[in-house]
C-alpha cells in the first residue's frame, strides 16, 4: 500500500515551485534540518524519521522528491504483448520498464523496454528472405539473407546480453536534459542467438582502412521522408570485432518480436543501446567515424572536462559514450512501499552491471548513506550478462527509511551520489538510487 498522500504532495509542490524558499523553510539557512521542520516533515510523511540526524544537509527525503507510481506519477501504457510499461512518448513510441518488473535473470519479451527513434516498420512478409549487406572498406562485400544466417555457414551462439539505452537514468540529471526522462528501467538482459559480427567481417575481409562501422535499419523516419534515417549510428571496429557483438536472429529462443527489431538486429552489449540497430539492413565499414543520424555534436557524447550544468555546448570537445557506467536496480521492493508495523528486517534483491566491465560489489544503506552493508553479488552467467545481487538490511524501529543501493565496478568506480558530468542530452547518469519505505 502506498503511503504518500496530499500533505506530502503539497510539500513537493512547494519545493518544485520555489526550491529556494522551501529549502529555507524546511532546512533553515544553514541547510540543516530544523527541529520544527523535522517535525513538520515527519508529520507530512506520517511517521518519524529514525535516522533524521544522518540525513545530509539540503537533501529532501526521496518520498517527497520522487513521485511514486502509486500516486499519479508516471503514465502507464498497455502495448500488445507487453506488461504495463511507463509511457515515455507515443511518437516515436517509447516505454520504460518499471524497476520491479526487471527481476528475471533473463528479461522476457513482455518486460523489455521499447525505444524507437522513428516509425515501427511493417512486419516482413517473408523473414527468411530479408537481406543484410556488409560493404565499404571490405575486400568482398557480403549480402546474406536471414535464411543464410541460420544456415550453418557461421556458428550460431547464444548469450545473455545487457542492452541499455545511453540515456538510462536521464531523469536524475539536474537541471533537466533533453530526451526521454528515463528512470532506471531502460535496460534489459535477454538471451540472444545469432552469428558473431566478427565472423561476418572475417568473411568479408576487412581492408587495412576499416576503422569504423555505420549501421542502417528499415524503420522509416518519423517524417516519412525516405531519404532520412530514423537513426544510423556506428562504432569503432574493435567493438564490432568483439566476440559478444552479435547479428541476432532470435531472442529468448523465439523469433525476435517486431518491436525489438525483427527479423534481424545488432546486439552490441555494454555500449549505448542505440548501437544495437533494429531491423538491420546494412553495415557500412568505413575509414572514418560514421556521420549518420545520432552521430556527432552532443548525440551520445559526453564531456571530457565537465561543463556548467544547464549551459549550452556544441559537443565538439566531447567524447563518444562507449562502455556504459556501473548501475544497480532494486527489483523486489518499489519506491513508496509500506511494510507492516514491527518489520525489522527487509530482504533486498536486484541486478547490477557495468558496461564492458563487471560489478565487484553492491552495497545498501538504510541510514541515508552513513553506513553501508555489503550485499551478495553473483558472477554474470556469461560476459555481458547482468549480475544478481541480494541481501538483507535490519531496521531499528518503525518509521520512514530509504533504501539506498550502489554498485562498484571491477575498477573500483562507484555510482556517484548525484548524477555527474551533466551534458545537454543527458547521457551516463548513474547516481545512487533511493527507494522510500515506510514501516508501520
Ligand atoms: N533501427 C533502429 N534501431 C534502434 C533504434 C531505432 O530507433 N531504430 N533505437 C535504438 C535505441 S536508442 C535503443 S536504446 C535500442 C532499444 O532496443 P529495444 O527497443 O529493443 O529495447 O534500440 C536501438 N536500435
Ligand atoms: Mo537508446
Amino acid at each position: 500500500m502506498p503511503f504518500l498522500g496530499k500533505a506530502e504532495r503539497s510539500v513537493r509542490e512547494l519545493y518544485q515551485d520555489d526550491p529556494e524558499r522551501s529549502d529555507a523553510l524546511v532546512w533553515g539557512r544553514r541547510g540543516a534540518l530544523q527541529g520544527a521542520a523535522l517535525g513538520a516533515m515527519g508529520a507530512a510523511l506520517g511517521a518519524t524519521i529514525p535516522f533524521a540526524a544522518r540525513l545530509p544537509g539540503g537533501l529532501l527525503p526521496a518520498a517527497l522528491a520522487q513521485p511514486t507510481s502509486a500516486e499519479g506519477g508516471p503514465r502507464m501504457v498497455q502495448l500488445e504483448g507487453k506488461a504495463p510499461l511507463i509511457l515515455q512518448g507515443e511518437r516515436p513510441l517509447n516505454a520504460e520498464t518499471p524497476e520491479t518488473l526487471l527481476d528475471d535473470d533473463v528479461t522476457p519479451a513482455e518486460k523489455m523496454f521499447v525505444r524507437n527513434n522513428g516509425q515501427v516498420p511493417d512486419a516482413p512478409s517473408d523473414p527468411r528472405t530479408w537481406k543484410i549487406r556488409i560493404d565499404g572498406e571490405v575486400n568482398r562485400p557480403l549480402e546474406l539473407t536471414v535464411g543464410e544466417l541460420e544456415g550453418g555457414r557461421f556458428p550460431l551462439v547464444t548469450r545473455r546480453l545487457q542492452l541499455e539505452c545511453g540515456g538510462n537514468g536521464r531523469s536524475f540529471f539536474s537541471p533537466e536534459t533533453r530526451g526521454n526522462q528515463w528512470g532506471n528501467g531502460a535496460v534489459s538482459c535477454a538471451e540472444w542467438t545469432g552469428v558473431r559480427l566478427r565472423d561476418l567481417l572475417l568473411a568479408a575481409g576487412l581492408k587495412e582502412s576499416a576503422k569504423f562501422t555505420g549501421h542502417y535499419g528499415a524503420d522509416p523516419h518519423l517524417s516519412g521522408d525516405q531519404e532520412r534515417q530514423a537513426i544510423s549510428r556506428g562504432m569503432r571496429i574493435e567493438k564490432a570485432q568483439d566476440e559478444d557483438t552479435l547479428v541476432a536472429i532470435r531472442m529468448n529462443g523465439q523469433l525476435i518480436p517486431l518491436i525489438h527489431g525483427a527479423p534481424v538486429r545488432l546486439v552490441t552489449p555494454g555500449w549505448p543501446g542505440s548501437l544495437s540497430q533494429k531491423w538491420l539492413t546494412r553495415i557500412w565499414i568505413r575509414d572514418r567515424p560514421h556521420d549518420g543520424q545520432g552521430m556527432g555534436g552532443t548525440s551520445y557524447r559526453v564531456p571530457v572536462r565537465p561543463i556548467v550544468p544547464g549551459s549550452r555546448n556544441d559537443g565538439s570537445e566531447f567524447r563518444e559514450l562507449e562502455s556504459m557506467p556501473v548501475r544497480s536496480i532494486l527489483t523486489n521492493l518499489s519506491h513508496g512501499t509500506r511494510l507492516p508495523v514491527g518489520t525489522r528486517e527487509v530482504n533486498l534483491r536486484g541486478h547490477a552491471w557495468a558496461g564492458d566491465k563487471t560489478v565487484r560489489a553492491v552495497h545498501a544503506s538504510i541510514d541515508f548513506g552513513a553506513t553501508w552493508r555489503e550485499m551478495r553479488t553473483d558472477p554474470p552467467s556469461n560476459r555481458y550478462a547482468w549480475q544478481r545481487w541480494s541481501g538483507r538490511v535490519d531496521l531499528p524501529s518503525d518509521g520512514y527509511f530509504e533504501v539506498w543501493y550502489r554498485a562498484t565496478d571491477s575498477d573500483g568506480l562507484m555510482q556517484p551520489h548525484i548524477a555527474a558530468n551533466w551534458n545537454p542530452q543527458g547521457y551516463g547518469s548513474n547516481a545512487v538510487s533511493r527507494a522510500a519505505i515506510m514501516v508501520g
